[in-house]
């Protein structure tokens, strides 16, 4: 084999280009570089075949950067007029996507040299385009040669794409130049599982009781997208679900091939579908009511994912996407990364919430080379490392279940550590983070030791997985439950929120273990994060952050018709609570609570609840101050309590006139103010006799009322100001 080194390949590609610049228009380097840095350790062979075909994808800029990111901050920020606002993709487009012209330029050039455009994008963040090496090399100066790297061949194009001038500012770099650094899938499996005796590995019983799934929140009226390649197999998720005794998949789940033709990537693997059983089993565990979503690259290329990436966000299909591929920063061209930086500052700016797995060899990702992971380095991206999870009791022989949470420790290859190509996002301070000005990862973590590992059903049978794909697809399931009990709107980049709940009950702390170079500790370390979760904790401790509520005009469109068929959770708009008689004799507290929930319309089922109850939960951070369900069923005498249904039936109250109070509970009126107000619903809770135990020390405070449970229809207040009186006996929010 004819072998030189790069300096020499570098040295001819200059030359060409000097030649170019004698001859042609001035050519111009973009900022980033295109090429992967492994070509830098590649064996260099002969010339590529000048008829080979390759695909390429060209990353075009976003404009108005610096503003784009004080939006995205804004958006993030309770205290900002645009909190919650975030933009419809039109609006995106017209301040910050790439001009129309800067995209046609682009594709003129490309076109002009040869090579058929094959994908456009309505913001404008990329093209994609085919062509033969004679083409490609005549368009961005630069050879073809067949390369060795580790031992396999690959194709690279020596030196760097050059561009006329006026088109080079304008793009961010040429990503498919070589397939030195395609992505790999973070998980670690052991295939042939028995299974029968839940014994002695994780399934998703054992994880909702590990990690507190005790919210009620099951991501209806969500849907979560997972980014990747290949197709899960329905029968695996049949499986699955049947042994776990799950529901199917809500219809609207399905599959999405993002690749311009037939492509292997988006068929079942035999070998390499295992990564997408594992996303879609455990994100659909954690949020069993959120349609979920495949969008699958042609291939591993990181070329082909950026191309997926730009589909979930182009269109739009839901709010919460994790994805498990990737590749060490290293050895990952910048122009790569900054590229779907961008798109991902697309996807937060209308509302998405990303989680990447952070890699799955510790601090090393490259192998022996210290570095993060990307996507997990995106500053628009939530970056989910591992632990190892140790249960309160059980999961053994004897007692196969895991009881509940008891200790979690750094999975010792979590992949995390400092961003070298990412700067520190604003939101990434406090919580023990150590100073400095670049990109920490990862953000977040859930179990992903492969001991003890989940359960997953791959292949007709089950498999033992782990890796830092456990974490990604839990986490968004997470997000899901949280989207809906938010009111659905979308909750964009997590890092506000989730930073400021540091050192809270939603969090936790990991503080023991390494990745290698780093260590767990008290407070936010580069192995874990912030922290695992308590789910039921984060629900309620960021439900009772400002929720986002339209007041006026909408900035988006109102949901259409379809929207209205599913219920979801909403934010109670003007809560009040009140709770007198503290600190008294036990059972002499009294209790009002009221607001308006503007709920889907028509009410989907009917509003009902002589029929269906109504369930009122009320928490503060210190537990549940109050959690009851008040049964269905018409008032009679015996019992003296029960529901009465006014003539139109629009007004429900519930009267108990015994003196066994469930909760305390004696007054419910729930009104149907439908005819004046479509949608808006009152009500009002009235009690004493209590047992309501509030301290100064436990706030702030959240409730849920949850008026039609089969249906999800339900609305969560947050208290962000309570005030005690002066002697501390009585507690007013709002
Ligand atoms: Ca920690």
């Amino acid at each position: 084999m004819l072998t030189r080194n790069v300096g020499a390949a570098t040295a001819t590609a200059c030359t060409v280009a000097l030649l170019a610049l004698i001859t042609a228009p001035v050519q111009a380097r973009t900022r980033a570089t295109s090429a992967s840095p492994r070509l830098r350790r590649s064996v260099i062979g002969e010339r590529e075949r000048s008829t080979n075909q390759h695909s390429i994808v060209v990353g075009i800029e976003l404009r108005n950067r610096t503003e784009l990111e004080q939006f995205l901050a804004d958006v993030q920020n309770p205290a900002s007029p645009s909190y919650g606002r975030f933009l419809t993709q039109d609006e995106f487009n017209a301040r910050y996507g790439p001009e129309p012209d800067a995209e046609q330029r682009v594709v003129d050039y490309l076109q002009s040299n040869g090579l058929t455009v094959t994908d456009r994008f309505p913001n404008r963040l990329l093209v994609g385009a085919l062509g033969s090496v004679a083409a490609l090399q005549r368009a961005f100066n630069v050879e073809f040669h067949n390369v060795t790297f580790s031992g396999e061949a690959h194709y690279a194009a020596l030196g760097e794409p050059t561009w006329p001038a006026q088109i080079a500012d304008n793009v961010v770099g040429v990503l498919g130049l070589d397939d030195l650094t395609p992505m790999h899938a973070h998980v670690q499996a052991t295939p042939y599982a028995s299974i029968g005796s839940d014994c002695c590995h994780l399934s998703p019983n054992d994880l909702s009781r590990f990690y507190n799934q005790s919210s009620g929140f099951t991501g209806a009226g969500e849907t979560l997208v997972i980014a990747g390649v290949y197709a899960w197999s329905d029968a695996d998720v049949a499986l699955f679900n049947s042994q776990w005794r799950l529901p199917a998949l809500p219809s609207g789940s399905g599959q999405v091939c993002t690749a311009s033709g037939a492509s292997r990537g988006c068929t079942v693997s035999t070998q390499n579908s295992i990564e997408i059983s594992l996303d879609v089993e455990y994100a659909h565990a954690t949020a069993p009511d959120a349609v979920i979503l495949n969008y699958m690259a042609a291939s591993p290329a990181s070329f082909a994912l950026t191309r997926a990436y730009n589909r979930i966000v182009s269109d739009n299909p839901g709010h919460i996407v994790s994805t498990s591929w990737g590749s060490c920063e290293a050895q990952t061209s910048t122009a790569t990364q900054q590229t779907n930086d961008n798109i991902f500052a697309n996807a937060n700016a209308i509302g998405q919430t990303w989680f990447a797995a952070s890699g799955d060899n510790g601090s090393a990702d490259c192998g022996t080379v210290l570095s993060v992971d990307h996507p997990a380095n995106s500053p628009h991206v939530m970056g989910a490392g591992g632990t190892h999870p140790t249960c309160s009791s059980g999961l053994d022989i004897a007692s196969p279940a895991c009881a509940g949470y008891g200790s979690e420790r750094a999975w010792s290859d979590s992949g995390g550590g400092i961003s070298q190509v990412f700067a520190r996002p604003a939101f990434q301070t406090g919580c023990s983070v150590p100073a400095g000005a670049q990109r920490l990862v990862p953000d977040v973590a859930f179990e992903a030791d492969p001991s003890p590992g989940n359960y997953v059903a791959f292949g007709g049978s089950w498999s033992i997985i782990g890796g830092t794909s456990d974490a990604a697809p839990q986490w968004a399931g997470l997000f899901a439950q949280l989207n809906q009990a938010k009111g659905g709107n979308g909750l964009g980049n997590g890092g506000a929120l989730l930073y400021k709940l540091c050192g809270t009950a939603a969090f936790h702390d990991v503080t023991s273990g390494s990745n290698g170079d780093y260590k767990a500790g008290v407070g936010y370390d580069m192995v874990t994060g912030l922290g695992s979760p308590d789910a039921a904790a984060l629900l309620t401790l960021s439900a009772s952050t400002p929720t986002p509520t339209v007041i006026g005009t909408p900035p988006t469109p109102t949901p259409t018709a379809t929207a209205t068929s599913t219920p979801q959770c909403v934010s109670v708009a003007q809560p009040k609570l009140t709770i007198g008689k503290l600190q008294t004799a036990p059972g002499d507290d009294t209790l009002t609570f009221q607001g308006n929930l503007t709920m889907p319309f028509p009410f989907n089922p009917t509003l009902d609840p002589l029929t269906n109850g109504v369930q009122i939960f009320i928490q503060d951070t210190a537990g549940s101050v109050l959690d009851v369900t008040i049964p269905g069923g018409a008032f009679s005498n015996p019992p003296n309590k029960g529901w009465k249904v006014n003539l139109l039936g629009t007004k429900w109250t519930y009267l108990d006139k015994t003196q066994s109070l469930i909760g305390g509970i004696n007054k419910v009126v729930i009104q149907n103010r439908s005819a004046a107000t479509p949608g808006l619903v009152s009500f009002t809770v009235k009690g004493k006799n209590g047992s309501y135990a509030v301290a100064p020390g436990d706030l702030p405070m959240a409730a849920r009322i949850v008026l039609a449970s089969s249906g999800g229809q339900c609305g969560n207040a947050s208290f962000a100001s309570c005030t005690f009186n002066a002697s501390g006996s009585a507690l007013k929010c709002k």
